[in-house]
C-alpha cells in the first residue's frame, strides 16, 4: 500500500475523551471513528488489525477441530423465552420489535440459536462430539460503555458451543478451549492467563476467564507469581487426546489465580507464600464455560444414548473478545510515540519510509523494495508522500509497524539502507536485498504457524449427513 493512496486520518492533538492508552492512539491512529456511545466504524487501518486478530482465532479454533459457521446478529425472543432467558437477561439485551409487532433482540450472545440450530439437526450421540463456533458482533447495551473498543457496547466476539454426550467429553471440549486460547493469545504476543471466574449470565460454576495483566484492566486479580512464568511456546498438542488436554489445564490452573469476583482472601494467604503474592488489575480478553444441561434440557437438546434413550448434551460456550483484544495488545505493547504491533497482527509488515521523495534513485530504490517484498508475500506500507522526514518518522512510529526501511540519497551511495526495530529503535545498515531478507526472515515463522492445520483424524472420519 502507498500511503499517498491510502486513507490514514491520523490526529495530530490527542483526543479529550479517550482516557487510556489504547483508546488515545487508537484515535490518533485513525483506527476507529465512534459512530454513537460504545459504537465505532472501523477505519481502513483498525480494519486490518481486526482482520488479523479474526484470521488467528480463526485458524487456532480449527486447528483444535472446531467448526466455523455464522448466526444472525438479530434473533427471536421467542428462544430466549425457552431458556427463560429474555426475562433474566436485564437492561443490557437491546429488545427490537419488528413490523409485525415481533419481540426481536439483538444479540448479546448465542447459546439458545446454537441450541435450536443443534435440537433440530442431531439426534444420536453418534454425531457428536461437536464443536461449532462464529466470530459475530454482539450488543450489549452497556450503562457504561468506555475505554474505546474495551467495552463497547456493540462488539467483536467469537463465541463457540460444544456438544458433547457426558459430562466427561463436555470437560475434554473445556479443555481443548483452554490450550486453543493460550495459542491464540501468545501468537498475538500476549499473557492472557487463566484465573477462576463468575459465571454470570452465561451460567455455570465451571468457568475460566482469560486476563492480560494491564494497570488500566477493569477486573481486580489475585494469583502466585509463579504463572507469569508460563508460557504455551510452540509445543506439539494433540488436540484429540484427553490425558494432553488435562494436563495443560492442570499446569495452567492450579496455581492460585482469580478475578475479584471470586478471591478467597484467606485461601489465597493459605496456598501462595507472602513473597509470592500478587495483586494487580486486568483485561479480560476471553472466557470459557461448562454448563451441563442448563440450556439442553430446557430447550429440548436431546441425542438418542448408546442405550436407546434420549439424554440432554453436555455443553459449553466460550468465548473471545475479538475487538477488545485490540485494546489490549495495545495497552501491552505502545510507548510514547505510539502503538508497537507484535509481528502476528501488524496491520503491515514493514514501513518504507522515503527520505527524498522526487529523487530519482531514492524513488527507484523504495520501488524495488517495495515490489520484492510484495514477491514474498509481504504487505509493506510505503510512504511515498511529499513530507519532510520527521513527519514520516512520527506516522510511521504512531501507528506501531513494528519493521521500518529507510531509504536515502546518502544511505543508497553507500549501497545501504536502514532496518530498523521499532520496540528497541535500533538500526542496521544493510544492502537492499539483505533488508528484504531480514523482513523475510523475521515474518516466515509466523507465516509457517498461520498455515492451515489438518483437520485432526477422528473429525476426517466422521461424516456428517442428516435429513430432516
Ligand atoms: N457466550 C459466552 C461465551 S461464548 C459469553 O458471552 N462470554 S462473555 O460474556 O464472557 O464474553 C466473551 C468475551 O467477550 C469476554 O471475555 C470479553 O473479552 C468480550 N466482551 C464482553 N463484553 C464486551 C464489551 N462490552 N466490549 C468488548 N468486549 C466484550
Amino acid at each position: 500500500m502507498r500511503l499517498s493512496r491510502y486513507f490514514l486520518p491520523v490526529l495530530k492533538e490527542t483526543p479529550a475523551e479517550a482516557s487510556i492508552a489504547s483508546h488515545r492512539l487508537m484515535l490518533r491512529a485513525g483506527m476507529i471513528r465512534q459512530a454513537s456511545a460504545g459504537i465505532y466504524s472501523w477505519l481502513p487501518l483498525g480494519y486490518r488489525v481486526l482482520t488479523r486478530i479474526a484470521r488467528i482465532v480463526n485458524e487456532e479454533q480449527q486447528r483444535a477441530g472446531h467448526i466455523p459457521m455464522l448466526m444472525p446478529t438479530l434473533q427471536s425472543a421467542d428462544l430466549w423465552r425457552e431458556s427463560g432467558r429474555y426475562d433474566d437477561y436485564g437492561d443490557e439485551m437491546l429488545r427490537i420489535r419488528d413490523r409485525h409487532d415481533r419481540d426481536m433482540l439483538y444479540g448479546p450472545t448465542n447459546e439458545e440459536l446454537i441450541t435450536d440450530i443443534f435440537r433440530t439437526y442431531v439426534a444420536s450421540y453418534k454425531q457428536l462430539p461437536l464443536t461449532l463456533y462464529h466470530i459475530q458482533w454482539k450488543f450489549r447495551d452497556e450503562i457504561r460503555p468506555r475505554f474505546g473498543v474495551m467495552r463497547g457496547r456493540e462488539f467483536l466476539m467469537k463465541d463457540g458451543y460444544n456438544f458433547d454426550l457426558t459430562k466427561d467429553d463436555a470437560l475434554h471440549a473445556y479443555n481443548r478451549h483452554l490450550v486453543s486460547y493460550l495459542r491464540t493469545y501468545e501468537r498475538m504476543g500476549l499473557q492472557a492467563i487463566p484465573m477462576r471466574a463468575d459465571g454470570g449470565p452465561i451460567g455455570g460454576d465451571y468457568t475460566h476467564e482469560f486476563l492480560v495483566l494491564a494497570e488500566t484492566g477493569e477486573s481486580g486479580v489475585f494469583y502466585d507469581s509463579e504463572i507469569t512464568d508460563l508460557r504455551f511456546g510452540d509445543r506439539d498438542i494433540d488436540y484429540t487426546d484427553v490425558a494432553q488436554g488435562q494436563a495443560v489445564l492442570e499446569e495452567f490452573t492450579s496455581r492460585y489465580a482469580r478475578t475479584d469476583d471470586t478471591h478467597d482472601q484467606a485461601l489465597f494467604e493459605q496456598q501462595v507464600p507472602e513473597a509470592r503474592r500478587r495483586e494487580a488489575r486486568g483485561i479480560e480478553v476471553g472466557q470459557i464455560f461448562y454448563f451441563g444441561t442448563k440450556y439442553s434440557e430446557p430447550m429440548g437438546a436431546t441425542v438418542q444414548s448408546p442405550e436407546g434413550k434420549p439424554v440432554p448434551v453436555h455443553m459449553g460456550s466460550h468465548g473471545i473478545g475479538v475487538s477488545r483484544l485490540m485494546g489490549a495488545i495495545i495497552e501491552a505493547s505502545h510507548d510514547e510515540a505510539g502503538i508497537i504491533w507484535p509481528e502476528g497482527v501488524t496491520p503491515f509488515h514493514v514501513g518504507i519510509v522515503n527520505l527524498k521523495q522526487g529523487d530519482a534513485e531514492a524513488d527507484q530504490a523504495c520501488e524495488a523494495l517495495y515490489a520484492q517484498l510484495t514477491a514474498h508475500g509481504l504487505e509493506p506500507l510505503y510512504d511515498d508522500r511529499e513530507e519532510r522526514a520527521g513527519a514520516k518518522f512520527a506516522t510511521m512510529d504512531l501507528i506501531g509497524l513494528p519493521w521500518r526501511i529507510t531509504v536515502g540519497p546518502r544511505g543508497l551511495k553507500a549501497g545501504v539502507v536502514e532496518v530498523t526495530d521499532r520496540r528497541t529503535g535500533e538500526s542496521e545498515e544493510l544492502s537492499p536485498a539483505a533488508a528484504v531478507a531480514r523482513i523475510e526472515d523475521i515474518y516466515h515463522p509466523h507465516r509457517e504457524a498461520a498455515r492451515p492445520a489438518p483437520i485432526p483424524e477422528p473429525m476426517a472420519k466422521r461424516s456428517f449427513h442428516t435429513w430432516v
